[in-house]
C-alpha cells in the first residue's frame, strides 16, 4: 500500500511498510507496547487514560469513548462484551477497510486493551460481509496474536483471558446501526432495537456491551503508549486528537489523509493536490451522505465536531466526497436517496414509506417533470421523516435533500425549465 499524506502519522504511519499487516512488521514498529503498558495498569486507570485523552467515537456520533466504557456496570454479574463496528457502509466512507487491510494488528491490540479496561473476556469484530478480503486479513492477524500469546489464556502472565471472534455480516447498511448489528450478531434479522436501554447496560445477549468503531479502538494503543496528554495536545479544545479523512471524487489525489481534528477542507484539498485541474469545488459531504452537504463557502471551517455542528451539519465519519461544477446535485442526491430506500430496513413507516416517496418525487424532478410546488412537497416529505423515524437512517436520508435545496434551489428549478437535466444537454457550467 502506498503511504498516505499525513500530518499526524499514527494510525497510518506504517501503511507503506513492507508486509505492514504482519505481526513481525507491526512489532518492529513498536506494536503491542501499548498492551504491555496497559497490563501493568489497573483496568480503571486505563479507562481514566482514555477519558483524559478526550477521544470521541470515530464512527460518526462523536460520543466520548472513555465515558462509554465507564457506563459498563461492573457490579453486574453477567459477562461483558466488546463489539467492534467494522460494518463500514456509509456512502463515501472508506477509512476502516484500509486500516484493517494495512494494519490489522492496530485494531487487534486496541481490542485487547479495551477488553482489559472494561473487563470483557470475549470480543467480536463485526465486519461488513462484502469485504471478504478484510475478514480474511483480520482473521489472520487474530490467529497471529493467539500464537504470540497476545490473546487466549493468561495473556503475558497477567491473569487476563480474552477470546476474539471475527464475524462477517451479511451486507445490510442498517447493521452499522449498533443495535441492528447486535441483532445480526445474535442471528436475527438486522433491525434496530429501542434505546434505552443502551448497549452499555443491555447489549449483546442482554449483557453489558461496549460497541465502538474500528478507528476508535485502533486509536487506543497509541493513547496508552504515549499518554492522554500526548493525544489531547492534538486537535481542538473539544475535538481532541487525530483522525483519518477520506477524500474521494473530483480531487487530484483521492485517498486517506490523517490529520488533527480541526483541519480545514482547504488544507486537506491542498494536501490532495487540489480539485482536478480546470475545475472548481461545487459541493461536498463532511461525513458521508447522511451529513448535510456544504459548499465552497465552507472551505475554511474547522473539521471538528463543533465546527461542523455550527455549520448545520455533522463531522460524521470524515468521508469527504468532493464534487465539482460538472456534477448535477439533483442527480447525486437522487442516487443517495435510492440507496436509503434500498437500505431502509422496513421496521418503521416514516422511513419505509417515506424513502419510497422521496425517490418518486426526486426522480420526477430530475426528469424535469412536475412543478415548483413539488420542491415544497419534497421538503414536507422530509419533515415527516426527520425526527419521526425509529433510527438515524431515516433522518440521514433527508440530509442531502434538505441541504441541497437550501444551497441549490435554482438548480432544481432549472430541471423544470429545461424539461430535464441541464447537465445532460450541456455537460458544462453554462446551463444557467
Ligand atoms: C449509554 C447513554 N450509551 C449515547 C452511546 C450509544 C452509541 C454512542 C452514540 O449513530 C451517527 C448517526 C449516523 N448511555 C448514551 C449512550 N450512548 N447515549 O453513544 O450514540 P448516538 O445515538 O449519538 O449515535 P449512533 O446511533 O451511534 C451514529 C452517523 O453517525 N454517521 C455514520 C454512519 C456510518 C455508518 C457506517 O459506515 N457503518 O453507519 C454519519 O454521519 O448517521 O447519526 O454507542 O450507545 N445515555
Ligand atoms: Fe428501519 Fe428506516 Fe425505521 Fe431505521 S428509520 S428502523 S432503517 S425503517
Amino acid at each position: 500500500m502506498t503511504a498516505p499524506d499525513t500530518l499526524t502519522p499514527v494510525l497510518t504511519a506504517t501503511w507503506a511498510d513492507e508486509r505492514s499487516w504482519t505481526l513481525d512488521s507491526y512489532t518492529a514498529s513498536g506494536g503491542y507496547e501499548g498492551l504491555r503498558r496497559a497490563l501493568t495498569m489497573s483496568p480503571d486507570d486505563v479507562i481514566a487514560e482514555v477519558k483524559d485523552s478526550g477521544l470521541r467515537g470515530r464512527g460518526g456520533a462523536g460520543f466520548p469513548t472513555g465515558m462509554k466504557w465507564g457506563f459498563i456496570p461492573q457490579d453486574n454479574p453477567k459477562p461483558k462484551y466488546l463489539v467492534v463496528n467494522a460494518d463500514e457502509s456509509e456512502p463515501g466512507t472508506c477509512k476502516d477497510v484500509p486500516l484493517m487491510m494495512a494494519s490489522p494488528h492496530t485494531l487487534v491490540e486496541g481490542v485487547i486493551i479495551s477488553c482489559f479496561a472494561i473487563r470483557a473476556h470475549t470480543a467480536f469484530i463485526y465486519i461488513r460481509g462484502e469485504v471478504l478480503h478484510v475478514v480474511r486479513r483480520v482473521q489472520a492477524a487474530v490467529a497471529e496474536a493467539y500464537a504470540a500469546g497476545h490473546l487466549g489464556r493468561d495473556i503475558h502472565g497477567s491473569g487476563f483471558d480474552l477470546d476474539v471472534v471475527v464475524h462477517a455480516g451479511a451486507g445490510a447498511y442498517i447493521c452499522g446501526e449498533e443495535t441492528a448489528l447486535l441483532e445480526g450478531l445474535e442471528g436475527r434479522r438486522g433491525q434496530p432495537r429501542l434505546r434505552p436501554p443502551f448497549p452499555a447496560v443491555a447489549g449483546l445477549y442482554a449483557s453489558p456491551t461496549v460497541i465502538n468503531n474500528v478507528e476508535s479502538i485502533a486509536s487506543v494503543p497509541s493513547i496508552v503508549r504515549h499518554g492522554a496528554a500526548w493525544f489531547a495536545s492534538m486537535g481542538t479544545e473539544k475535538s481532541k486528537g487525530f483522525g483519518i479523512f477520506s477524500l474521494s471524487g473530483h480531487v487530484t489525489r483521492p485517498g486517506q489523509y490523517e490529520a488533527p481534528l480541526g483541519i480545514t477542507l482547504r488544507e486537506l484539498i491542498g494536501l490532495a493536490g487540489g480539485i482536478r485541474e480546470g475545475h472548481e469545488l461545487k459541493f461536498w459531504t463532511p461525513g458521508g451522505s447522511s451529513t448535510p452537504l456544504l459548499t465552497a463557502e465552507h472551505l475554511d471551517l474547522p473539521l471538528d465536531f463543533e465546527g461542523m455542528a455550527a455549520a448545520g451539519t455533522m463531522l460524521g465519519t470524515r468521508a469527504i466526497q468532493l464534487f465539482d461544477e460538472t456534477t448535477c446535485v439533483v442527480r447525486a442526491v437522487l442516487r443517495w436517496t435510492q440507496f436509503y430506500k434500498h437500505e431502509s430496513c422496513g421496521k418503521c413507516t416514516p422511513c419505509r414509506e417515506g424513502t419510497w416517496w422521496l425517490v418518486q418525487t426526486l426522480a420526477a424532478l430530475e426528469r424535469g417533470q412536475g412543478s415548483e410546488a413539488d420542491l415544497d412537497l419534497l421538503l414536507d416529505q422530509c419533515d415527516n421523516i426527520l425526527g419521526r423515524s425509529f433510527c438515524a437512517l431515516g433522518d440521514g436520508a433527508t440530509s442531502p435533500i434538505t441541504s441541497s435545496i437550501r444551497f441549490f434551489r435554482e438548480e432544481y428549478l432549472a430541471h423544470l425549465t429545461h424539461g430535464g437535466c441541464p447537465f445532460d444537454a450541456a455537460r458544462s457550467t453554462a446551463w444557467a
